[in-house]
């Protein structure tokens, strides 16, 4: 039984299907209400959002205000100094680019350390596990291979990427990959990152008090700062995560709470650095723990993931995923949890709390991330397994005397994961003659109508994975593709979406295309810094041809439907520098009808790049998108192809019907 002390006073409870469509998640909340815990589902219903904070018209900036507007009549004041709401609001939204790249790259930069530190063979416990995607890279970097140590190539390659956060002046390296008519248009708007440190540094500056007072120019320095994220330390991370510990290939994955067992001693690793997982996995593989775990009564060690470095691990380990963000909490009240392992990101300060009622460890890991109430078991790259093998022994403890009663939700669903750029290459255009020009060429026949990518975050603020599941629906039902990125996927997964059966949930054009393929028609590309895959993928589109000339010119489009991270507006931000039409749900941190409104949900587009645009209802937000690509599919003059290719299939289809 839960700590008595812990037991909340009865607020305001909605039913718990209202908050969830995940059935795991709404046992364990009904189970956590019986038990008389408090979730961040209950905070969201009792804490109502700051209304003035929710169209960004505060700030706080300095210490003559916190100044607040009225969003009813945003011109009617300014600040103390003179600010006006633009100001204010574009101010605001900088400095969530700026953390949200920040986390990104310090996640993309420490995974650079890693490289270095095995390549000076300081490390020992890592090594470089996928050699040809090193030399793929490095001569995408102009990097000579030819006749060279593999070592030294590397160092090459690692010298050249830490560009991107440290060089001063310059274009960051990566630029390499973006089609030459969005690099024009960027350098047109004098955006291209120069290196992460600078462009963040350089927002921090222009967004204080009293230095850029114009909101266009504040968002210039926003998209910087953005695509110093995406294509430059989420990219860095993905390609060296690739090239350390290998790129990910689909591979069919167990996910949900019925992942936990009862009979043994169950580890979660929740948080974004594949390096603490890694080494968990190698831990878990001990002859000599898993023989601790049996002499303590368990069956055997169980590894799950949550969140994204589940995400990065499953396609590269099978390893099982037991959630999305917004059942961290939730799946604690299992009991089954024996220990719960965070590093960085996403970590909701209240699982230190539900975790004691449950008796479960709760152990940080990184020297960035501590918890009160946590144990900090703390993770050092060279010497890995002290920090990973004293989790396994903490865990099987707690397994000895559990104390509370266990009761794990028995849902199990599989996904099919992994899909790294390459693999699509691959995938659709065979080992002989991988290209993109199969998915370009479906497109332009009309088969695929476009591609979608819907990523990012839960927010209790919406049902859980309500707004993911519906929307990919309609999308993929209007021949779709989608790709994925993040807890997304997870809501995908557990909806039984991602794999290749699901292709008869898809219209007749994309069903055909998945069905000849043997794909899923939703694509689960990884964690969120592997949203530069992308960005990638959009670029290889660009250059195979038959699509237009830039990104801004594909019939493509994102939405991050419920999120709640300032790095999915980051993602956003870089998504539409890039050229997309990027969609977000929940709530967006503007006011309407004013110039920094139109200038984030209009004129960015008039510049060559993508818009934003916001909406909370998924058959809205497909409805959105779907007008979008059609408008480029126009531009293209590809719309009439899909009218006759679809014409066709119905032929076929009366043909065999009769
Ligand atoms: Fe976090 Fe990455 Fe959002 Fe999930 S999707 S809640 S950022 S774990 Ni990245
Ligand atoms: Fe107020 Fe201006 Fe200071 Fe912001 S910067 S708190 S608007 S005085």
């Amino acid at each position: 039984m839960p700590d008595e002390k812990k037991v909340i006073p009865k607020k305001k409870q909605l039913d718990p299907r209202e908050l969830t469509t995940c059935e795991a998640t709404a046992m364990m909340l009904a189970k956590a209400r019986k038990d008389g815990v408090e979730l961040a589902f209950d905070r969201a219903q009792n804490m109502k959002p700051c209304p003035i904070g929710a169209d960004s018209a505060c700030c706080k900036h300095c210490f003559m205000g916190p100044c607040r507007l009225n969003a009813k009549d945003p011109y009617a004041k300014t600040g103390v100094c003179g600010a006006t709401i633009d100001t204010i609001m574009s101010r605001n939204f900088a400095r969530a680019v700026a953390a949200g790249c920040s986390a990104h790259t310090d996640h993309g930069m420490a995974m650079l350390d890693l490289f270095r530190e095995v390549l000076e063979g300081h490390i020992k416990d890592y090594e470089i596990k996928n050699v040809q995607k090193l030399l793929y890279v490095a001569k995408e970097m102009d990097i000579e291979t030819k006749d060279r140590e593999i070592k030294d190539i590397a160092m090459d390659l690692y010298k050249e990427l830490e560009r991107t956060y440290t060089q001063v002046d310059g274009e960051i390296p990566f630029v390499k990959r973006v089609p030459e008519k969005t690099l024009e248009t960027w350098r047109k708007e004098g955006i291209v990152p120069r290196g992460a440190m600078r462009e963040i540094m350089e927002l921090m500056h222009r967004s204080a008090i009293g230095v850029d007072q114009h909101y266009a120019n504040i968002t210039k320095q926003c998209s910087r700062v953005a695509l110093a994220d995406g294509w430059g330390g989420s990219m860095v991370a993905t390609e060296i995560a690739d090239i350390l510990f290998g790129t990910p290939s689909p591979v069919a994955i167990e996910v949900n709470m019925g992942v936990l067992k009862e009979d043994q001693v169950n580890i979660i690793v929740h948080g974004h650095e594949p390096n603490l997982f890694e080494s968990m996995v190698a831990s878990v593989a001990e002859p000599t723990l898993i023989q601790a775990a049996k002499d303590a009564g368990a069956k055997g060690l169980n590894l799950v993931g949550m969140c994204c470095s589940g995400l990065e691990m499953f396609s590269r380990h099978g390893t099982p995923h037991a959630g999305n963000f917004m059942s961290t909490e939730t799946i604690l009240v299992t009991g089954a949890v024996d220990a719960m392992v965070v590093d960085v990101q996403c970590i909701k300060q209240a699982l230190a709390q539900v975790a004691e009622c449950y008796k479960t460890q709760l152990i940080t890991t990184n020297p960035r991330a501590r918890i009160e109430g946590g144990k900090h078991i703390e993770f050092h790259e060279d010497k890995p397994k002290d920090c990973t093998d004293e989790i396994v022994i903490q865990a099987i403890g707690r397994f000895k005397n559990r104390g509370v009663e266990v009761e794990i939700p028995q849902i199990v669903n599989t996904g099919v994961h992994g899909f790294s750029h390459e693999y699509i290459n691959y995938m659709l255009g065979g080992t002989f003659r991988a290209s993109y020009t199969p998915l370009n060429d479906n497109i332009i026949n009309g088969r695929i109508r476009g591609v979608a990518g819907v990523v990012g975050c839960n927010n209790p603020r919406m049902k859980q994975d309500y707004v993911h599941v519906e929307l990919v629906k309609e999308l993929i039902k209007n021949d779709v593709l989608v790709v994925q990125t993040g807890c997304s996927q997870i809501a995908l997964a557990k909806a039984g979406l991602t794999t290749p059966e699901a292709a008869h949930l898809a219209g007749p054009g994309l069903k055909e295309v998945c069905e000849t393929v043997g794909m899923p028609p939703v694509l689960g590309l990884g964690a969120c810094v592997d949203n530069s895959r992308i960005l990638i993928a959009c670029a290889e589109m660009v250059k195979t041809g038959g699509l237009g000339e830039s990104i801004a010119d594909l019939p493509v489009a994102g939405c991050a439907p419920e999120y709640m991270s300032e790095k999915a507006i980051t993602i956003g931000q870089y998504f539409v520098a890039s050229g997309v039409f990027t969609v977000f749900g929940v709530t967006f941190p503007i006011t309407e009808g004013t110039k920094f409104h139109k200038h984030l949900f209009e004129e960015l587009e008039d510049l060559g790049m993508g818009k934003w645009g916001f909406a909370t209802d998924p058959f809205e937000i497909a409805r959105m998108m779907i007008a979008h690509i059609d408008k480029k599919r126009k531009a293209l003059g590809i719309d009439k192809a899909r009218e006759r290719v679809l014409m066709d299939m119905a032929d076929r289809r009366d043909m065999d019907a009769a």
